[in-house]
């Protein structure tokens, strides 16, 4: 009988120890990659890099309810592009919530979202960590008899199932953790966890709660966050919205940058992976990344929504 390592999903063998699902015993329940992710936090191999659209395709092909998790520093068109492909009932949850700072009010939060983004379906937000309103998506479970949660990888998706179900998948900070769909049958009921679809955005897990840090910029000035440097042709507060541990730095005169864009006032500028700033005038913004990793949106948080 073919065995499953129930940390990840993958076939398990012991024939080629270069190879996924390798445990020197199929009698073992997680696979040499699980093992290691999990007691030691070394990742031994990337792992199986999936293909979005057939990850998509085989999620559409199952039944009942479908739970989409997106945590705030991610939420953008991508990521709500891949939730609307989805076709089985399906609800957004924005995962994480012990994350968001305590200025945020989540109604509005919630509200601007579904504005912005042009979202019909139920969202929660919730937390595996804290276990916040983890009874919400307890009360839409027990109506389905099939459950799948799916999103980017690293979303929590197989924290929230160990959370929910009492499982023991693997959880780690490493991109694509979940090899393959993890099916658990509770009191005839079908839960599946998903391997998450992948993105080459940044990639950043934020450990505790974001403290938004606001700047006054004046012109000649720009900052550098991480690897990014951004400068506005407009003195104005700004403030940034990403892990705390990411180095922000205040820096005179911008050499180079590779992007200019006029960003409305009340505007967010989303680094996809990384998180947001929140701008109230309108600006000129220059930026030396890539315009892949960019998205303005109006702002999530407050301004012309609150
Ligand atoms: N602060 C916080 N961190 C969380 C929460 N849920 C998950 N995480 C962290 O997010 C990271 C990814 O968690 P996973 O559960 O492995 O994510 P996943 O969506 O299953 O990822 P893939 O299997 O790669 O698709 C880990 O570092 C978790 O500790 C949460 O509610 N709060
Ligand atoms: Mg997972």
């Amino acid at each position: 009988m073919t065995k499953i390592c129930i940390g990840c999903g993958i076939k398990l063998q012991n024939t080629d120890k270069e190879k996924l699902g390798f445990t020197p015993d199929l009698n073992n329940p997680l696979c040499m990659r699980c093992f290691k992710l999990k007691n030691y936090g070394i990742l031994l191999d990337t792992g199986k890099i999936q293909d979005n659209e057939k990850l998509l395709l085989s999620i559409n092909k199952k039944k009942g309810l479908v739970i989409f998790l997106v945590d705030f520093l991610n939420i953008y068109k991508e990521a709500i592009d891949l939730f609307k492909n989805i076709k089985l009932k399906k609800v957004l949850v924005i995962t994480k919530s012990d994350l968001i700072p305590k200025n945020i009010q989540i109604n509005v939060l919630v509200k601007n979202i579904k504005d912005i983004y042009d979202i019909n379906e139920e969202i929660i937000v919730c937390s595996a960590k804290t276990k916040y309103n983890l009874n919400k998506i307890q009360e839409l479970i027990n109506r389905e008899s099939s459950i799948l949660f799916t999103g980017y990888t690293n979303m929590g998706k197989s924290s929230l199932m160990n959370t929910l179900f009492h499982s023991n998948i693997t959880v780690s900070k490493r991109k694509n953790t979940t090899q393959e769909f993890i099916k658990k049958v509770i009191a005839g009921q079908v839960i599946y966890d998903a391997p998450g679809f992948i993105n080459e955005y940044y990639d950043n897990i934020p450990k505790n709660i974001i403290k938004p840090l606001t700047y006054q910029l004046k012109s000649k000035y720009y900052l550098k966050i991480a690897d990014i440097n951004i400068s506005f042709n407009s003195d104005d507060n700004i403030t940034i919205y990403i892990d705390n541990n990411i180095n922000v730095s205040k820096r005179k005169i911008l050499e180079k940058y590779n992007y200019d864009i006029v960003v409305p006032a009340n505007y967010d500028i989303v680094i996809k992976g990384l998180g947001f700033i929140k701008v109230t005038k309108a600006t000129y913004m220059y930026i030396n990344v890539n315009k892949k990793l960019i998205e303005l949106r109006p702002s999530i948080i407050g301004g012309n929504y609150e």
